[in-house]
């Protein structure tokens, strides 16, 4: 079994490496590819050092699995070429997750999509994970109409570039811009680029891949997505309408059942979920469970996870140890 990590020199890439280990995923081979910038670097995993190649000598070795995160632009260009030459290709960019040929998956919803003439497997945006997870089994129950949701975002989303701008605005120092306004002391509302319909790209993303996650385009979702000063994980307060009623109670019972959730809700002792929490977690935690007390049958909640785990690494791990348990990779 020969596993490829693209983009491994990344933010991303370092905690997939960090995932695969602490999950003793197993494998005879590991290959790490970047940019030709990259090549020849090396990267320890388990302690042991791995020289890192360009894309196209990674291609040429012919893993069973490549786990993408370098981008949409590598994603396009290289993922076919692996699957060419029989890879399995986990792809984190959203370069092929609204392709109606491509499957959007989160291992606990959907995993059972993936069959033998799979080759491109999307992972969802971070922010559509976390918050799919929460909606999925409630969906199956009370049948979900719609929901609002307004995200609080962390800047590792967009990469090392800006965790050094934010990290360099604290300390005071001159600092290259990757957001086109400060970060650091601020809110910026608006993540990824504006779109022809005054929503951004990454609150686009939140409404369609959700959509295609939970198989139903009757789900109504619209979205506020928002980059703050934080680096733990992202946020998000999200209110649901459903077609049927719900008991609070049997909504925290089914929450605590299902799989990759976790519900920390305790106001009485300030206990909720925060960002600080889910750092280097890979469970999505929920809580601030309430009625919407202005309108029937909805629920107001708030949600957080790591978004460089569940939101990213773990979630494309998962489906990795999916195509082994499951037998498409042998
Ligand atoms: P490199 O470090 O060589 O630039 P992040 O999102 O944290 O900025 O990381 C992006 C990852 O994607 C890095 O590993 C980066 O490699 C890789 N990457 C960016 N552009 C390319 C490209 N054109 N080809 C291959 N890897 C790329
Ligand atoms: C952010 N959600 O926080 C983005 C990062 O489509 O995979 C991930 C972008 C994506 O900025």
């Amino acid at each position: 079994m020969k596993i490829a990590i693209v983009g491994a020199t990344g933010l991303v890439g370092t905690e997939m490496l960090a995932v695969l280990e602490e999950r003793n995923f197993k494998f005879d081979e590991m290959i790490l590819a970047a940019s030709a910038r990259s090549a020849g670097k090396e990267i320890k995993y388990a302690g042991k050092p791995i020289k890192v190649m360009t894309i196209e000598d990674a291609i040429e070795k012919k893993p069973d699995i490549a786990i993408f995160s370098a981008g949409s632009g590598p994603s396009l260009e290289y993922a076919p070429k692996f699957a060419e030459v029989g890879t399995f290709v986990i792809d984190n960019s959203s370069a092929w997750r609204m392709d109606p040929d491509k499957k959007l998956i989160v291992p606990e919803i959907n995993a059972n999509e993936l069959n033998s003439e799979t080759r491109i497997i999307a992972n969802p945006n971070c922010s559509t994970i976390q918050m799919v997870l929460v909606l999925a089994p409630l969906h199956k129950k009370y049948n979900i109409k719609r929901v609002i949701v307004s995200t609080y975002q962390s800047v590792t989303g967009t990469g090392k570039a800006a965790v050094d701008q934010l990290m360099g605005e604290r300390e005071g120092k001159d600092v290259e811009k990757v957001y086109p306004h400060r970060i650091d002391m601020n809110a910026l509302p608006h993540i990824d680029v504006f779109m022809d319909n005054g929503y951004t790209k990454e609150e686009m993303k939140m409404v369609n891949e959700t959509k295609k996650i939970l198989g139903d385009d009757s789900v109504k979702v619209t979205a506020t997505a928002v980059r703050l000063p934080v680096m733990g994980g992202h946020s998000e307060s999200v209110n649901i309408e459903f077609t049927n009623e719900f008991e609070l109670e049997e909504v925290k019972n089914i929450l605590s059942e299902t799989p990759g959730v976790i519900v920390k809700d305790d106001p009485a002792n300030n206990v909720y979920p925060m960002p600080i929490d889910a750092h280097k977690k890979d469970d999505v935690l929920v809580g601030r469970l309430r009625r919407d007390e202005t309108q029937e049958k909805s629920l107001n909640l708030w949600v957080v996870a790591d978004n460089l785990r569940k939101g990213a690494a773990t979630n494309a791990v998962q489906i990795a140890e999916y195509l082994v348990s499951s037998g498409l990779v042998k």
